[in-house]
Order: C-alpha cells, then sequence, then structure tokens
C-alpha cells in the first residue's frame, strides 16, 4: 500500500534524484568544466546535444497533446517556442546551431546529424517516446532535471569562457539563456507536478519519471565518452 506523500516530502524527494544521479556528475561533465576536453571532444558533444535539443519541442508537444486542461496547456505552450522560435524570436534550437558554429561545426553537419551516436539517439527517442505514452503530469516530472540545471549551466559558461578560449563568446547565447530559463521552467514543472501528482501512484511514478530522465541524460554522456575511449586520435 503506497502512502501519499506531504508536499514538502514529495518536493524532497524529487530533489533527492539529481543530488546523486544528475548528469553534473558525469565524467565528460567533470572533464568538461575542468577545461580538460580536445575541441574534437567539444564538437562531438556539441553536435549530439543538437539531437536533444531539436527534440525538446517535440517532446513538449507531446505532454500538450495528452493534456486536457486548457490552463495547464496554456503554461506549458511556451517552452515549444523558447525552442523553435516564434515571430521574430529565433529560439534555443538556432542558438545552438549558433554555438555549433562557433565551435567550427557546419550547420549541415550538424543538422544532418551525421556525428549523432546510436546510444544518443535511442536515449533522446526514449524521452520522447516516454512523453508520448505516460499520463501528462508524469511526463511534466520527467523535465525535472532542470532543477538541477542552473548550477551546472553557470559552472558551464565559465568553464569555456576560462578554458575554451578558441570558441568565440557569441557562440555562448544559450548557456545564458539557460542559467535563468532553466530556473523558471523548473519551478514551473515542480508547480504542476505538486499539484496534478495528487495520489500516491502518481507521486512515486513522478519520482520514477525523473530518476528516468537522469537515465537519459546519463546514457547520451556514457554513449560519447565510449567514442571518445575509440578515438584516442581526440584525447589531449
Ligand atoms: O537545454 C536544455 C533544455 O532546453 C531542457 C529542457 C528540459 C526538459 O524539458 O527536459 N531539460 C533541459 C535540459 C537542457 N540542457 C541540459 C544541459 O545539461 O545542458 C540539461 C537538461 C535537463 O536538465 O533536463
Amino acid at each position: 500500500m503506497t502512502v501519499i506523500l506531504s508536499t514538502e516530502l514529495f518536493s524532497a524527494s524529487l530533489r533527492a534524484v539529481g543530488t546523486d544521479r544528475y548528469h553534473h556528475l558525469h565524467p565528460v561533465h567533470k572533464r568538461m568544466n575542468a577545461g580538460e576536453m580536445t575541441p574534437a571532444q567539444i564538437r562531438t558533444w556539441v553536435a549530439n546535444r543538437y539531437c536533444y535539443q531539436r527534440s525538446i519541442p517535440v517532446k513538449d508537444a507531446a505532454i500538450i497533446s495528452n493534456c486536457p486542461l486548457r490552463e495547464v496547456r496554456r503554461t506549458w505552450l511556451h517552452r515549444i517556442a523558447d525552442h523553435d522560435g516564434i515571430a521574430d524570436e529565433q529560439g534555443g534550437i538556432e542558438a545552438w546551431l549558433r554555438l555549433s558554429e562557433a565551435c567550427g561545426l557546419s550547420r549541415e553537419e550538424v543538422l544532418d546529424e551525421r556525428h549523432v551516436l546510436p546510444g544518443v539517439r535511442f536515449a533522446v527517442d526514449a524521452y520522447v517516446n516516454f512523453a508520448r505514452q505516460q499520463q501528462w503530469p508524469v511526463a511534466v516530472a520527467s523535465s525535472l532535471t532542470e532543477l538541477f540545471a542552473p548550477d551546472l549551466m553557470s559552472e558551464r559558461l565559465s568553464a569555456f569562457q576560462r578554458f575554451y578560449t578558441w570558441v568565440p563568446a557569441w557562440g555562448f547565447d544559450y548557456f545564458k539563456s539557460r542559467i535563468t530559463r532553466a530556473k523558471t521552467d523548473s519551478e514551473e514543472g515542480l508547480e504542476l507536478t505538486l499539484k496534478y501528482c495528487a495520489t500516491a501512484e502518481l507521486q512515486q511514478s513522478a519520482i520514477a519519471a525523473l530518476r528516468f530522465k537522469c537515465d537519459v541524460l546519463w546514457n547520451m554522456l556514457d554513449a560519447m565518452q565510449m567514442y571518445f575511449d575509440w578515438h584516442l586520435e581526440m584525447t589531449p
């Protein structure tokens, strides 16, 4: 018999997931933030993360398509425009393509995803399909990895500015935008999760969804690490 958690305990349980499973702990991010990645490795990370970035609005559209509540759809809708852009706003995907160009990748080789590793693609596809198949409050909960993202974003931006000076600063717009947006988006997602995961079963599904999402992010970096290990010419 699953017992329903108080709001405080449910929130704490969600946050506890990230403490030891979020990808700020992954060796690839540890090496990145210590300035130990080569330009070729940075380019591999940027090209592979494009597959994740361009999938976020598809994932969010899946959540909206599963949600019968107009007020929740109105709240979540901005996430599609944040990435795809709208009106004069180019959006996060375009900003990621500018990061790619700043790192020496062509738009064409990023857009055609020739560098995307099978393990990255499988993890990203698993995330999008999760959002399509799960109840919308559980899919919302899977986005709460962003509760742990602001610190990582700040650390990453500082690392690029300090160690990867071969990347021109105009490429950093995406990192800068996510520091604040990750905070506001995760606060919004947490409020929806605490409100709509209102049964013991949904609470446990939300906690499991966050564990799953941490594994998605971790698996992407594992795939990149294996590639780096096999391609020693990429190591310093
Ligand atoms: O750039 C990121 C982003 O737009 C999102 C959306 C959110 C989601 O809906 O799952 N998660 C997320 C994340 C982004 N960047 C990752 C990074 O390390 O650069 C972190 C990732 C997340 O924490 O889930």
